[in-house]
């Protein structure tokens, strides 16, 4: 876990700012400390990846920012009030849940994030592995303390999936096909790009914590997906073109999930329904759900305001809701 010292922060701002060359002598005046202790701050910078050009008689200069999750980063663009002001990065994670969920038995407070570059045991629901490779996607852990029944817990899946195709949008051209899979998967042009893994405690009438898990495949090359999900996965940068700044992509997630979440936690889901049923992969579609106490099968007709999903029989019209499994498509013509 890494946290950057306060004095290599500050450097790195006025860097920033500068966009040019900036003297040691100046550093040092201004920050108080010694020649010796600006060149350990700049050395730190450079050991996590940012360019930093040094040449006698100018100064440092600032020629590039890695493209990483690093709290610092992702801070510079968030608009919000909680989520994400505390965050702890790890470069390599066993998975970021765990430790989002450890950090919620310690009061961490509500907004609290857990970011990895890289996922050894990432991790789907039913114990799925998640392919978590580094310097490419996103992997956030955030706490959540919903004041609700702990019944209606699993909508937060439904919501974090809609605030994930409102921030995919913000990187993809308008033709793109974005898509929220029930109960936890987002597509963008019939690929898998995102899953949700929410684990909570609760008892009979309260929520003690929720911890929801993201996973976006951002800049995800098609050479890099594993042949288990070679056809069926895709990431931002495989259908936008482009790369996309992992820490900027953060910030924009947690800023729209932000007032999503708190509307949810007042309103309840019913506000959502019409965005979620415009975005749902299965509208109108013959799926197959495996649930726990068998498969079910029928046409997807929409979504309950308790996160249910309607299964219609076309044989007989008669409608049945369930409350989570997992669902193949039928393929259309
Ligand atoms: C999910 O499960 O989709 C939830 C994924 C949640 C991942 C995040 S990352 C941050 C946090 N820390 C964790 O350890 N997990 C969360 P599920 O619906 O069960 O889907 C799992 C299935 O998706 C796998 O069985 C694969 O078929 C497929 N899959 C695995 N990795 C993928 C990837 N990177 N992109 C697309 N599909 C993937």
């Amino acid at each position: 876990m890494k946290k950057l010292h306060a004095t290599s922060q500050t450097i790195l701002s006025v860097l920033r700012q500068s966009g040019g060359d900036i003297s040691g002598e100046d550093l040092c005046r201004d920050l108080k400390i010694s020649r010796a202790a600006v060149w350990k701050h700049i050395q730190s910078l450079r050991e996590l990846g940012y360019a930093i050009g040094s040449a006698t008689h100018r100064g440092y200069r600032l020629t590039a920012a890695p493209n990483l999750p690093l709290p610092w980063e992702i801070e510079g663009h968030l608009e919000t009030a909680r989520l994400g002001r505390e965050i702890e990065y790890c470069a390599v994670a066993e998975s970021t849940n765990p430790l989002a969920i450890e950090a919620a038995k310690n009061q961490a407070a509500e907004g609290f994030c857990v970011v990895a570059d890289q996922q050894k045991q990432g991790r789907g629901r039913l114990r799925r592995p998640w392919f978590s490779p580094p310097s490419r996607n996103l992997y956030l852990s955030v706490v959540l303390r919903p004041p609700i029944a702990p019944l209606a817990l699993p909508q937060i899946s439904l919501i974090a999936a809609l605030a994930l195709t409102r921030a995919c949008k913000d990187w993809l051209p308008e033709s793109a096909d974005i898509r929220v899979k029930w109960p936890n998967d987002v597509f963008v042009n019939q690929g898998k790009v995102a899953g949700i893994l929410c684990e909570s405690a609760s008892e009979t009438d309260r929520v003690h914590y929720a911890v929801v898990g993201i996973g976006v495949n951002l800049n995800l090359k098609r050479e890099d997906l594993p042949g288990e999900i070679a056809d069926t996965a895709t990431s931002l940068q495989i259908v936008g073109g482009s790369e996309v700044d992992r820490p900027r992509f953060a910030a924009n997630l947690l800023n729209h999930l932000e007032p999503m979440y708190f509307a949810w936690c007042r309103d309840g889901l019913a506000d959502f329904l019409p965005e979620l049923e415009e975005m749902s992969l299965m509208r109108d579609r013959q799926v197959d759900v495996e649930t726990v106490s068998g498969r079910r099968s029928g046409i997807a007709v929409g979504i309950t305001e308790d996160g249910g999903l309607r299964l219609r029989n076309p044989q007989n019209d008669h409608e049945e809701v369930v409350y989570c499994g997992d669902i193949s498509l039928t393929p259309v013509d």
